[in-house]
């Protein structure tokens, strides 16, 4: 541009702007909204979100607990000998699953919305489901596929094909090798092992550990174990009656307690031994985030049996109730039989179940509800933390209130009437957890009646209740650890269950498939078992 041409465009802006009235008008109108709206362009800011409260999920922990079912398969001599345990000194033929299909075994845990898969690499009688260059004892001295087979490597094909995670049990407790019971050697040999389960199969999402031991003070090195683990497979969580990353919930019947922190104090378990009511119920104290998994086979054994029945898809929901609906990571036993597949009776359950809970969640009651809170963080108007959040399935978006309130109550609208029996609730545990205590009321002839009160919430809570029929729902939050947050809230109708299911009583005969098969006991006390 020219000089000229620049002194031009100077002189008619100056011409403009002194003389011109049309151009002073809207000046002045825009000096007038410039002010009227230069104070709110502040609101236009994001509204930040509170502070988390320690302790707080680590990104693995995080990432295990959103996939909160995961498939156990038990599989090894045992399977062939009828045997949960075994002697260690089976004869390595036995071990012939002349059908064996990994795929089928994660088709099934994938079609029945189950994510993760755990197997017995190793179990208590030292076998080693892939050819381990440190023992005879393995795959390779059997005659299936002629000693050159691996079921780790199939399975760690087959789920990565799948889009399931895999996890490993690599028993510390090995009745077989002869160093077992001699500290230094046999730690040697089992880090050996695990290096080699650990390097060879892709990515492992966990690591089942017990502490199972034999007639033996040898020493279990846990502490190198985790860091090895850690090392090598920094993804992989963790699990033992202590953590690091999950805890043993302390029983084999796959619950939990009603109040279920995911707060522990991991040194107060010694990681040989257990406290079941601390394990199963954590610690509102706990300095460590150390969330509880809920392991329980579908048949009375770990192993299969040829002579055993699983439990049925209404026995499988109460145990899913009571554990991934209290804070707790599911995980179900489904051994593979002697043909090396899944029984297609445990299929036709496991499909069931799959059923029975899509007809109970898949609709939310209070999906197209009007909703109110008693604050919300950053103002009524303010859609981050608005109460609508509650609505949205996951644990990213939350309804929280202003700070320093004395209510912390939603008030749930229906837009009419209807009958439900299960509230569902989650908190955004990336924020920590924090309800202690709350409640759930409904609206009947213009007065409230309490519905349902429980303790903690974490990361899923759901809670069965007689059948309510009422449009207007409050859910109270009476106590917290700080201002409580809430990613979810759910309400759902149970046609399947007993609703006055009461854990720790005898529950009633259960439909399988059309027949009934056994009476149930629930009682925790009396199903406490030792890992
Ligand atoms: C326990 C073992 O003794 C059982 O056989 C089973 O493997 C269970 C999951 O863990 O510690």
């Amino acid at each position: 541009m020219s000089r000229n041409s620049n002194n031009n465009i100077k002189n008619r802006t100056q011409t403009l702007n002194y003389t011109n009235p049309i151009l002073i008008n809207v000046l002045a109108i825009i000096i007038v909204l410039f002010l009227t709206v230069a104070p709110h362009s502040s609101s236009a800011l994001k509204t930040l979100p509170p502070l988390p409260i320690l302790p707080l999920p680590s990104s693995l922990q995080l990432e295990w607990q959103l996939s909160p079912m995961a498939l156990f398969f038990h599989f090894g001599p045992n399977t062939f000998t009828d045997s949960e345990r075994g002697t260690g000194h089976e004869n390595p033929s036995v071990f012939n699953p002349t059908r064996l299909n990994a795929s089928q075994w994660v088709h099934v845990a994938k079609e029945a919305g189950f994510s993760r898969v755990i197997l017995t690499a190793k179990h208590h009688d030292g076998f080693c489901l892939w050819p381990s260059e440190y023992t005879d004892y393995s795959v390779k001295s059997s005659s299936w596929r002629n000693g050159n087979g691996d079921v780790v490597g199939e399975l760690a094909m087959a789920a990565k094909e799948a889009g399931i995670a895999l996890g490993i049990y690599l028993s510390p407790w090995d009745m077989h090798e002869s160093c077992y019971g001699k500290t230094v050697d046999y730690n040697e040999f089992y880090l050996g092992q695990m290096v080699e389960l650990l390097t060879r199969y892709g990515d492992i999402k966990e690591v089942f550990l017990d502490s199972a031991k034999g007639e033996t003070d040898m020493e279990y090195y846990f502490d190198t174990w985790f860091s090895l683990i850690h090392q090598l497979q920094p993804e992989a969580a963790i699990f033992s009656n202590a953590g690091p990353d999950t805890r043993w919930i302390g029983n084999e019947a796959g619950v939990s307690a009603s109040t279920c922190w995911s707060l522990f104090n991991g040194s107060r378990v010694a990681i040989d031994g257990f406290d079941a009511l601390y394990s199963q119920q954590g610690d509102p104290h706990g300095i460590d985030w150390i969330p509880a998994e809920c392991d329980v086979s579908i048949r009375p054994g770990w192993f299969w049996h040829p002579s055993e029945v699983p439990k049925s898809a209404l026995q499988l929901l109460d145990i899913y109730y009571l554990s991934a609906g209290q804070n707790c990571l599911l995980l179900l036993n489904v051994p593979p039989n002697a043909s090396g597949l899944i029984s297609d009776e445990d299929i036709q359950v496991l499909q069931e179940f799959k059923e029975v809970r899509k007809s109970i969640f898949a609709t939310n009651l209070a999906k197209n509800a009007r909703l109110n809170a008693s604050s919300i963080r950053g103002g009524k108007d303010n859609s981050e933390f608005s109460p609508y959040n509650v609505l949205e399935e996951g644990i990213y978006t939350y309804w929280a209130p202003q700070e320093d309130q004395s209510d912390w109550i939603l008030y749930i609208n229906l837009e009419e009437s209807m009958s439900f029996n299960v509230l569902q609730v989650q908190e955004p545990i990336q924020m920590g957890q924090r309800i202690i205590e709350f409640h759930l009321e409904s609206l009947h002839g213009g007065k409230w009646k309490k519905v349902i009160n429980g303790t903690t919430v974490g990361y899923k809570r759901l809670l069965k209740f007689p059948t309510v029929d009422s449009q207007y729902l409050k859910f109270v939050i009476d106590k917290s650890r700080a201002d409580p947050l809430i990613s979810y809230l759910g309400i759902h109708m149970d046609r399947f269950s007993v609703t006055s299911f009461v854990p720790n009583t005898t529950s009633q005969a259960y439909v399988n498939g059309g027949e009934v098969l056994q009476q149930v006991v629930y009682n925790h006390s009396q199903i406490v078992g030792t890992k």
